[in-house]
């Protein structure tokens, strides 16, 4: 028997031996890269915390004891082995384990995440609980260098060094983020090696320091020259700079040396970080050797693991079009915050490196920097997700909107995103930026009029936002830009005209939409592109002229298309019924969207179930 078939718990955890550890390592890896395969996943950093996670778990108790895992995307080997290995097959599938760490799903996740760069937050909150009704736990913070690169996780951890709570911070430090890390503090993490002399000092069991500072002075100067930096509070080292205690590096993938360290910074007071050096997709030699296509990869075979190509998607569109502007205009820029292949960028990282900036997973500084830039006359386009614009919602207010600078906001996983699930939908983005005076917000319904939204938003100026979903795109005939369309701004398209009804589609929903009404002469089809400014005065048409208005998005009812139709019809004195589909008001776990859609009603089958009830189309024998 496997020491993974014994293992039920982190109690099971912790009763095993060192040759068991090592052995449950090894099982954990061969399990995760057989889940990934199943149903893809976040194979690479799962893969990299092996070791860290049976150490913890042999060390602590996740029922009390709180590790917070940042960005939780690594944590496929501690939820198999907290009591979820019988579902962990589920995992990103519909109604299946969530893809991170969720506190609903066991006690053992500490916290709710998907985005990075606030375990050291959390961490900092819970040890003032903690230490505020005098109870006795440990904390341990998990963050990659990626996350660390976060202003969130740095402005934490300067409170954290202020503070100074007990606490651990074990630093996962893989030189990578998605793509490869960016910044200078990353400059710093390159210049620290694991050292070969911590295997003496583990080797002896030397556990205070005064012990450990001795055997380092019987192994020589040059260890001692390491040991300064390794542990002397004075060196030059920017964590101690900040108060936080720095230990390291060692080598993550060594359980004995995790272990060692681990309980020795346990037995220290205040905040602690433990630097570890591990490796991407460890043990998986594919995925070792590309780590940024094997950081979540679709389902693969395991046994001939091979790069699968995405196909043509809306961020492969962007990524052509931004190469195109960019050779067209010398003053437009495209900044990521460390989105480079998730949002088509690669080609145009190389071809016009000058005008590329990834900020790191820095929302905020992407935003603000794009203002920067824009006030010195240049064109920039912020790259981002819809969810991850959320980071940059102040910035997009106080250092876009209220000055009205030229800043595009390229918008990708605008809608829901499937296996990602509840922290990661883009379902927000039209609510939160409709609101802001001087912003204006449009979704195409396909590439070329993503082109021309794209070359219109740069030419007119001021801020403006551009969408577009996750998922296949169909390519754009290659043009030059003097070629592509430029648009009204503010205007719809009637894609099929009606005479009783209309339905106001909005990006995946405008095919629904002409789908569930090809049969239906009364029917019309509106591509409402744009949801700021709407088009009033074709809305106005339409009102006069309608039975009734249905409006269908991939968005919360709350504050988007619907809501901007409602309040638009309201204004005019425009009584027209109006039927709104979109998202209630749920948080939307991971699932597939093609079924979510139906589920919520503007999918086409369940569009057409609403046109039926409204005697809009006849009822459908089967
Ligand atoms: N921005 C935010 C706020 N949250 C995110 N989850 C992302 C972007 C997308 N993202 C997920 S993992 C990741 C990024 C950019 C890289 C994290 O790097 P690191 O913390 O070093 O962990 P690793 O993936 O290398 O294990």
């Amino acid at each position: 028997m496997g020491v993974l078939e014994r293992v039920n718990s982190t109690d099971d955890v912790s009763a095993l031996s060192r040759d068991e550890l090592h052995a449950l390592a090894a099982e954990l890896r061969s399990e995760i890269i057989r889940v990934c395969s199943l149903g893809g996943g976040h194979l690479a950093s799962s893969l990299g915390a092996v070791e860290l996670t049976v150490a913890l778990h042999h060390l602590y108790d996740t029922a009390r004891d709180r590790i917070v895992w940042d960005v939780g995307h690594q944590t496929y080997g501690h939820k198999i082995i907290t009591g979820r290995k019988d579902r962990i097959d589920t995992i990103r599938q519909p109604g299946g384990l969530a893809g991170f760490t969720t506190s609903s799903e066991s006690p053992h996740d500490a916290l709710t995440v998907g985005h990075a760069s606030t375990s050291l937050a959390a961490a900092l909150g819970m040890a003032l609980a903690r230490d505020a009704r005098g109870d006795d736990y440990s904390i341990v913070a998990v963050i990659g260098d990626g996350a660390l690169t976060g202003g969130m996780a740095l402005a934490a951890l300067n409170q954290i060094g202020h503070v100074k709570p007990k606490m651990t911070i074990v630093l996962n430090d893989n030189e990578m983020s998605i793509s490869e890390n960016v910044g200078a503090l990353n400059t710093f993490m390159r210049s620290l090696q694991v050292q070969p002399w911590l295997h003496e000092v583990e080797a002896q069991g030397k556990r205070t320091l005064g012990q450990i500072s001795q055997t380092l002075v019987d192994l020589g100067s040059r260890a001692k020259k390491a040991a300064r930096r390794f542990f002397d509070p004075n060196s030059a080292n920017p964590f101690h700079a900040m108060g936080v205690r720095y230990v390291g590096p060692i080598d993550g993938h060594d359980i004995d040396q995790l272990l060692y360290y681990l309980a020795h910074v346990q037995e220290l007071s205040g905040p602690t970080m433990l630097h570890i050096v591990t490796k991407k997709g460890k043990g998986y030699k594919i995925a070792e050797s590309d780590p940024i296509y094997w950081h979540g990869p679709p389902k693969f075979d395991a046994s001939k693991p091979v790069a699968a190509s995405k196909g043509y998607t809306w961020s492969s569109a962007f990524g052509d079009a931004a190469c195109a502007l960019s050779s067209a205009d010398d003053r437009v820029w495209v900044i990521t915050p460390a989105m480079r292949e998730g949002s088509g960028l690669v080609a145009y990282s190389q071809k016009h490196p000058e005008r590329y900036l990834d900020v790191g997973i820095a929302e905020d500084v992407a935003v603000t920097t794009a203002a920067g830039l824009a006030l010195r006359g240049e064109k920039p386009i912020v790259a981002i997700y819809s969810t991850f614009l959320q980071r940059g919602f102040d910035q997009v207010i106080h250092d876009v909107c209220l000055e009205n600078l030229d800043v595009v906001f390229a918008i990708d996983r605008a809608g829901l995103v499937g296996g990602d699930g509840m922290t990661h939908q883009g379902v927000y983005d039209l609510a939160y930026l409709r609101a802001l005076p001087n912003m204006s917000v449009a979704m195409p319904k396909d590439v070329p009029e993503m082109r021309a939204m794209l070359k219109t938003a740069l030419k007119l100026g001021g801020p403006k936002a551009v969408r577009w979903p996750r998922g296949k795109a169909t390519p754009a005939p290659e043009a030059p830009v003097a070629a592509w369309e430029e648009l009204t701004w503010g205007s719809w398209e009637v894609l099929k005209e009606g005479s009783r009804a209309f339905i106001l589609a909005l990006g995946p929903t405008v095919g629904y939409a002409l789908q569930a009404t090809a049969d239906l002469p009364e029917v019309g089809v509106v591509n409402a592109r744009f949801v700021k400014p709407l088009d009033e005065a074709l809305l106005e048409r339409l009102a006069r002229r309608a039975e009734v208005l249905i409006t269908a998005e991939d968005h919360v009812l709350m504050g988007g298309l619907g809501s901007a139709v409602a309040e638009t019809l309201v204004d005019k004195g425009l009584r027209v019924p109006l039927h709104r589909l979109g998202i209630p008001d749920v948080h939307v776990p991971h699932g597939d969207p093609a079924a979510q859609h139906e589920a919520f009603g503007y999918g086409p089958r369940a569009l057409r179930r609403t046109l039926e009830a409204l005697g809009l189309a006849q009822p459908t024998l089967l």
